[in-house]
């Protein structure tokens, strides 16, 4: 027997304790940050279940549908955001939450405030619910300086003033992915257990990748650069082999896949949408934390993702992400087009 081997799959680093780790590293941490992400993956653990269960319980369907047993249903991103809602705000670490399926910002209550915003999708992807392809959940998290004196310029931050980020995976296993600032690791739940155990200790997304993913439905509406940046992918010129086309549809599974294997994911600007179709604050920035942290690059097609400032909670962002040298090329190809028109 590998007695070492058996050692280490039995000294299980469960989520919890990598961050109580990551804790130690600073004294004056009090575990705040700790209570708030076990809300976090409480939320995550109680999604993950519905989903995997919506088919069998019917939980799939119109807001207001009833089910078999007459009981009123809610449809899975409204159940989703409750879910969330109440976790994030029963930690006592929250002040302010966004939420994409609230129009508002949430201010806590001051009674139970904390020094935390959370900015969230509970259930991105949703259009693929019906036809079980993975779906997640993304947030972000942003530290507030005074918690009593509150507004939203709190949370109209640049991304680079993010102090964690992440997404939960609906999958063939349910998968979260987190960086609290300091590379990023991945945690895949054990429903034996229901504990995320480390499984992807330190990603790295490769430097370079052969999968590009980006909705061609809309190539007809591309900008210059985009449909220059795709045809190369399809046709290089520099004698190297085409990349392959993948696109799921779903933000967290094209997002997942591109951080474990390489290449790109591209949801541009076009014609029809200026400014893409990907809200900013809780989808194009904690992703793009999360690139950055892998050692991947984030860009919107003007400058670096993270440095960009929103306007507004719900705002959308173009944004083409993942491995260094692919991001690299595009960044270079709409330099190369913004000289050509001036
Ligand atoms: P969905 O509409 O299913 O909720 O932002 C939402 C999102 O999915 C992303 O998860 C996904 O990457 C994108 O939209 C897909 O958009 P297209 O259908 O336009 O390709």
């Amino acid at each position: 027997m590998d007695h070492a081997a058996e050692a280490h799959r039995t000294d299980l680093m469960t989520i919890t304790r990598h961050v109580l780790n990551e804790q130690s590293k600073h004294p004056e941490a009090r575990g705040a940050f700790t209570i708030l992400l076990n809300h976090i993956v409480l939320g995550c653990k109680f999604v993950c279940s519905a989903v995997s269960k919506a088919g069998l319980a019917k939980l799939i369907g119109l807001a207001g549908e009833t089910n078999v047993q007459g009981e009123e249903q809610k449809k899975m991103d409204v159940l989703s955001n409750e879910v969330f809602v109440k976790a994030l705000i029963s930690s006592g670490q929250t002040s302010i939450l966004i939420s994409e399926e609230d129009e508002e910002a949430t201010f806590v209550d001051p009674s139970k405030r904390g020094r935390y915003i959370v900015v969230f999708d509970p259930l991105d992807g949703s259009s693929n619910i019906d036809c079980g392809v993975s779906i997640g959940t993304i947030f972000g998290i942003y530290m507030v300086e005074h918690k009593d004196d509150l507004s939203l310029e709190d949370v109209l931050q640049p991304g680079e003033k993010m102090v964690a980020a992440g997404y939960c995976m609906y999958g063939s296993s349910c998968t979260l992915v987190l960086s609290t600032g300091n590379g990023v690791n991945g945690f895949t739940l054990d429903p034996s257990l229901g504990e995320f155990i480390l499984t992807h200790p330190n990603i790295k997304i490769p430097k370079k990748g052969k999968i590009y993913s980006i909705n061609e439905g809309n190539a007809k509406n591309w900008d210059k650069a985009t449909a220059k940046y795709v045809e190369n992918c399809k046709f290089p010129k520099d004698g190297s082999s085409p990349k392959s086309l993948r696109y799921i549809g779903s933000m967290v599974a094209d997002v997942h896949r591109t951080l474990l294997y390489g290449g790109i994911f591209m949801y541009p600007a076009d014609k029809k949408s200026p400014n893409g179709k990907l809200r900013l604050l809780y989808e194009v920035i904690p992703m793009s934390y999360l690139m950055e942290q892998a050692g991947g690059q984030a860009f919107t097609g003007k400058q670096r993702a993270l440095e960009l400032v929103p306007n507004n909670i719900h705002e959308r962002s173009p944004v083409f992400l993942g491995s260094y040298d692919d991001v690299e090329e595009i960044k270079k190809i709409y330099a190369a087009v913004e000289e050509e028109s001036t």
